[in-house]
């Protein structure tokens, strides 16, 4: 064959070479897979991988993070963990063929390896130690154990550690059985990593959820009037199903936190201070609301913004349970895995819908929006105050920067009000003919007082408003249009309840949310 004649001439080396290096391979995978599969079984250990991202995440540059959401919105976070999968397995392909001339090197570089993934765990203290560092030797021995193993299969009977010019030249069915017994182990490790991802506690938690009962606020939010969604087809829905909200948070793994372990400090500058638990929590007089909770990140026209049905416990009556001090003007909410998000706390104490959410859309806080508590303010941006998986509440100073404060992000995240055009979508064909064009606008806390389109260079005509829910709520807005063929540009604008028009200024995401109005090109055909 002419591979063996191949291997004849060049001593055996490239081939060799690559099949140490897909040893390597499987050696890396079976160890990710191990150590994965462990954190999956033992309660509170944190994937490695996973442990890993946050490091990533918490040290690159602010702009970068910014540019991550902005270019890969929701798919960053399995872009960041394919990436880690990925450059792992390349080093691995790298240490197998290191294996064939020094077998211990080839090992410590495995061990370092996982010992980098366990250190990235251990950095947050919340994590146990010895479980944690079980995992590591456990990922490690496992790998360079499949290492020692299948480079012994590449140099024949040899000791894995003799030189490779020692090696005797593998028959085909010493070569197809190698690559068979290489792609089960890799396998293996896959299957195995995939079963500690599904085994990390998500399931357990819907459980707990699924329990929970949910008391009868005290305040309900009135009664949604036929009037207030227009049901045109293709235009987003009044209420947006818990399962399509958006989501953005920093945690690349969503924060499994138990009902009955969690506390809600309220601390600071308040003269007293307390803790409760989601009993006690559960217990106090709940509030209902109407809120649309909108990204900083969401580019006009974009779909960073959600509206939901939220019920918990309002600020105000925490804040006057604990007492005020003279001086504390910032509210910071602190959630389970370190984020933070700052606001006035004139803010929290004017806006009677602030709240402590336990429930959106009627059901508890979903594991991806926060359970078992987070906070909802009207009228901010999330970044600056809708803290998920909140820990603590803080009264302090305006001295304390929230998360993103730092990355690029302005100190105050007020809304801007925003009109979106849903129908017709851009690029979608049009027919000519009696069409809608639809969307929704929004100006928490201010409400919206009108809504405006204009088609090419026209004049702008006023859209019908579809019933206001609440000022806090977005609204939704049609305009009947006669589409005649050809290429068309509609463009939208809306006036908020206190007589502002939206503003034609166009400006990126950062620092404080884009503005400028939201345009459609659509191809009008017969
Ligand atoms: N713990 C935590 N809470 C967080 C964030 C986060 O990264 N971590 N992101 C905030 C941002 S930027 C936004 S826009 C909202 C999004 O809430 P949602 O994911 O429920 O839509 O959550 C906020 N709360
Ligand atoms: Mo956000």
């Amino acid at each position: 064959m002419s591979s063996s004649a191949a291997e004849s001439t060049t001593g055996g080396r490239g081939p060799t070479r690559g099949r140490a290096a897909l040893a390597g391979i499987a050696s890396v995978a079976v160890a990710l897979g191990v150590a994965e599969l462990a954190a999956g079984l033992i309660p509170r250990v944190p994937s490695l991988v996973i442990s890993v991202g946050d490091t990533v995440i918490d040290s690159v540059p602010g702009w970068l993070e910014r540019w991550a959401i902005a270019t890969l919105g929701t798919a960053d976070k399995p872009v960041l963990l394919g990436s880690i999968v990925v450059v792992s397995l390349l080093l691995g392909a790298a240490l197998g063929v290191l294996a064939r001339r020094r077998f211990v090197l080839a090992a410590a570089g495995i061990a370092l390896f996982a010992a980098l993934g366990t250190a990235a765990a251990l950095a947050d203290d919340r994590n146990p130690v010895l479980l944690t560092l079980l995992v590591g030797v456990l990922g490690a021995a496992a790998g360079i154990g499949v290492l020692y193993l299948l480079a012994r299969a590449v140099h024949g009977s040899a000791a894995p550690s003799g030189p490779a010019e020692d090696a005797t030249p593998m028959s085909d069915l010493d070569r197809r059985r190698f690559l068979a017994v290489t792609a089960g182990t890799t396998l293996l490790g896959v299957l195995a990593g995939v079963g500690g991802y599904l085994l990390s506690g998500r399931e357990r938690l819907d459980d707990l959820r699924a329990a929970i009962r949910l008391p009868t606020p005290v305040r309900r939010a009135g009664p949604v009037p036929p009037e207030a969604d227009l049901e045109i087809p293709g235009l987003t829905p009044l209420f947006t199903p818990n399962e399509d909200f958006y989501r953005i948070d920093t945690a690349l793994r969503v924060p499994v936190v138990e009902p009955d372990t969690w506390r809600l400090e309220v601390r600071g500058m308040v003269d007293e201070p307390f803790t409760l638990t989601y009993a006690e929590l559960m217990e106090l007089p709940q509030i209902e609301a109407d809120v649309t909770l909108a990204c900083v990140s969401n580019e006009v026209g974009g779909d960073l913004v959600g509206n939901a049905r939220w019920q918990g416990v309002p600020l105000k009556a925490l804040l006057d349970r604990a007492g005020l001090q003279r001086g504390a003007t910032q509210l910071v909410g602190r959630s389970v895995d370190g984020f933070t998000a700052g606001f006035p706390v004139l803010t929290a104490l004017d806006v009677e819908e602030a709240m402590v959410a336990v429930a959106m859309n009627g059901e508890p806080l979903p594991a991806d929006h926060g359970f078992p508590a987070r906070l909802v303010v009207p009228g901010l941006y999330g970044y600056v105050s809708a803290t998920k998986w909140l820990s603590a509440i803080e009264l302090t100073d305006w001295d304390v920067d929230g998360y993103w404060i730092p990355r690029g992000w302005a100190k105050e995240g007020p809304v801007k009000t925003q009109a979106r055009i849903d129908v017709p979508r851009a690029g979608a064909p049009v027919a000519a003919g009696r069409r809608p064009i639809a969307g929704v606008a929004w100006a928490p806390t201010r409400g919206i007082e009108r809504v405006e389109v204009r088609i090419d260079d026209g004049p702008w005509q006023e859209a019908e408003l579809a019933e206001s829910l609440d000022v806090d709520c977005w609204r939704q807005w049609y305009l009947p249009w006669e589409a005649t063929e050809g290429r068309h540009r509609i463009a939208a604008r809306a006036t908020d309840g206190r007589g502002e028009v939206q503003t034609d200024q166009r400006t990126p995401v950062a620092p404080d949310g884009a503005s400028g109005y939201p345009v459609v090109e659509v191809v009008v055909g017969t």
